[in-house]
């Protein structure tokens, strides 16, 4: 197996672009496939403040070494979510690669700032798990970002993220998410610009850029997301593209490509029709938001 750039022995293949890379060309392509999404989808500019959401996995802490040596200023920001066996260790991991670099780690942490976990918040509140925890961490992601000023926040959601997420919104339809699937989300009263530079980069390119650059991650899962079913939906993904590579790349694209731009209006109008919440000043459709609702559930459920 040879680089396709300099015919040196290659570490990997990446069969969707034909390509096999040496060690130092891969962690090249990896920054130039970065560097063009950033510039495709004008997601900022080099003196624009970032902010990126980060979960000590390697997709998250990936993305912020890649911004970094791109020459972005980038802070990270990290959400205990108090799930067990997973959020100390995630933390740790977050906490030693910004240590190691010198830069800024913003923390909030649900039990000690809000009074509750995401396995209990759940239960309270009756949502499952990854439902009450991604609605505290848009919300408190979002807070963070307008707090801070910054102009732009990251998430490190990548390829199959991506692709499998589009799959499960086209299966049942739901226009309403299809049209804020987009890699940017330009910023709103309330809401800051959001930004996903990991599109073009798979799973197994964000676990191979870690390696090849020493970037400790956390490799378990969390233990919650068992039974999610975008789990599912990347396992019918990889056996598709198994027999025909390039098929998430193209299914994601297209859709960004052919379908995106129609249902771009009415996700506008949606995020502008929003009033505020009472307690917080978040946007919300209803008198006081779904973030203020949980935490007064889950809390009253303890005391
Ligand atoms: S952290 Fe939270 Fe994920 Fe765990 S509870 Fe679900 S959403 S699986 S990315
Ligand atoms: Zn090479
Ligand atoms: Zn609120």
């Amino acid at each position: 197996m040879k680089c396709r750039v300099c015919r040196g022995e290659a570490v990997i293949d990446i069969r969707r672009h034909n390509a096999n890379f040496c060690a130092p060309h891969f962690l090249h392509h990896c920054e130039e496939q970065v560097a063009k999404t950033i510039a495709d989808f004008e997601m900022f500019v080099p003196h624009d403040r970032v902010l990126v959401a980060v979960s000590g996995g390697k997709d998250s802490l990936g993305l912020w070494d890649l911004l970094l040596r791109l020459g972005y200023a980038v802070d990270g920001f990290y959400i205990g979510l108090g799930i067990e066996g997973y959020s100390d260790e995630s933390g740790d991991y977050a906490r030693a690669f910004a240590k190691e670099r010198h830069v800024t780690l913003v923390e909030v942490d649900l039990p000690d700032d809000y009074g509750f976990d995401v396995p209990n918040g759940a239960k309270a509140a009756r949502r499952v798990p990854c439902s009450a925890c991604g609605l505290s961490k848009r919300h408190l992601f979002d807070k963070a970002a307008l707090d801070g000023g910054y102009d732009v926040v990251a998430t490190g959601h990548n390829l199959d993220d991506e692709a499998a997420v589009l799959f499960g919104n086209v299966l049942r339809w739901n226009t309403d998410y299809l049209a804020r699937q987009r890699p940017v989300l330009a910023a709103r009263a309330g809401f800051p610009r959001k930004v996903k530079p990991l599109v073009r980069l798979g799973e197994r390119e964000m676990a191979a850029y870690c390696v090849l650059r020493g970037i400790d991650y956390q490799v378990e899962e969390c233990p919650m997301a068992d039974g999610n079913r975008h789990l599912g939906y990347k396992e019918a993904l990889n056996a598709i593209e198994v027999q025909s590579p390039g098929s998430k790349h193209a299914f994601y694209f297209g859709f960004l490509d052919k379908v995106a731009p129609a249902l771009h209006e009415e996700a506008e109008q949606e995020r502008d029709a929003l009033g505020r919440c009472t307690r917080c000043g978040a946007p919300s459709a209803g008198e006081v938001c779904s973030f203020c609702r949980l935490v007064d559930r889950a809390t009253k459920a303890r005391s």
